[in-house]
């Protein structure tokens, strides 16, 4: 508990300052905070699970210099884990309770987060942010991309921006949007795709290539888990609210796998 050797410090200090620190050792008491993991799993069919190569029309010496590229929709990998699902913890709908953050989690560290384009698709293919960081999109390749984003018409209108060879631009205040993501284009290589989910809090995560996901020092307690995938909510429009599920406190909760497939 790394808490205590700075409250041992701070306890030397004067009366306000130890009180300060006794709260903070408080807040962040072990039972009150969890991990929640789980794997996401396909559950459709095989045809649907395999790579799909991309038809690249434009710029194939450049875009095909390092090997054919494939759809990134549907990326299944080792024991069919899913890759690029939205997984976040939400409150009850309708509920006007928030989710607690954990004093660890309060600040955010890194003020910028990045999508590249270095070979004729973006580079992470999904992105999962916290409202306050900076999208930086760049174009790290010798030709020129545009970044076309687009969400909510009113939370996050977008933009279209010419990103030339080796630029970059940057996108602030970007908001928090539960229900819609940005969606992420270049309109010069129409097969080029990427999703941005913003969030109001830390409690979020992207599955890995096989599938994984989990998000740490979670506030212990009943909580949805809602699930997202490009094609649509886990479970079709009725899985929009999520999954209940019950974050413990001082340990890891393993949700085991959950399994997803396109929408009927
Ligand atoms: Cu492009």
């Amino acid at each position: 508990m790394r808490y205590f050797s700075m409250a041992a410090v701070l306890g030397t200090l004067a009366a306000l300052g130890l009180a300060l620190t006794e709260r903070t050792v408080a807040a962040d008491d072990d039972k009150d905070w969890g991990t929640i993991k789980g794997k996401l799993v396909w559950a459709g069919d095989e045809a649907t699970a395999k790579p799909k190569e991309l038809t690249i029309d434009k710029d194939q010496m450049h875009c095909l210099e390092k090997g054919k590229l494939f759809n990134e929709e549907w990326v299944v990998g080792k024991d069919k884990g899913v890759k690029w699902v939205f997984v976040w913890l939400s409150p009850e709908p309708g509920s006007d309770k928030k989710l607690p953050i954990h004093g660890s989690l309060k600040d955010i560290k890194e003020k910028k987060v990045e999508i590249d384009q270095p070979c004729c698709q973006f580079i992470p293919h999904c992105l999962a942010m916290r409202e306050g960081q900076t999208l930086i999109a760049k174009n790290s390749s010798p030709i020129g991309h545009n970044v076309n984003y687009t969400g909510h018409p009113l939370r996050n209108p977008g933009k279209n921006v010419a990103v030339g060879p080796k630029g970059a631009i940057e996108i602030e205040n970007l908001k928090a949007d539960e229900k819609f993501p940005v969606t992420v284009a270049c309109n010069i290589h129409g097969w080029m795709k990427a999703y941005v989910r913003v969030f109001d809090h830390p409690y979020f995560a992207v599955t890995d290539g096989e599938g994984n996901f989990e998000i740490k020092n979670a506030p212990a307690g009943e909580w949805r888990l809602k699930v997202w995938h490009e094609t649509g909510w886990r479970g079709g429009a009725s899985g929009r609210d999520g999954d209940k599920i019950t974050v413990k406190g001082g340990t890891t909760t393993d949700l085991g796998k959950l399994d997803i497939k396109p929408p009927q």
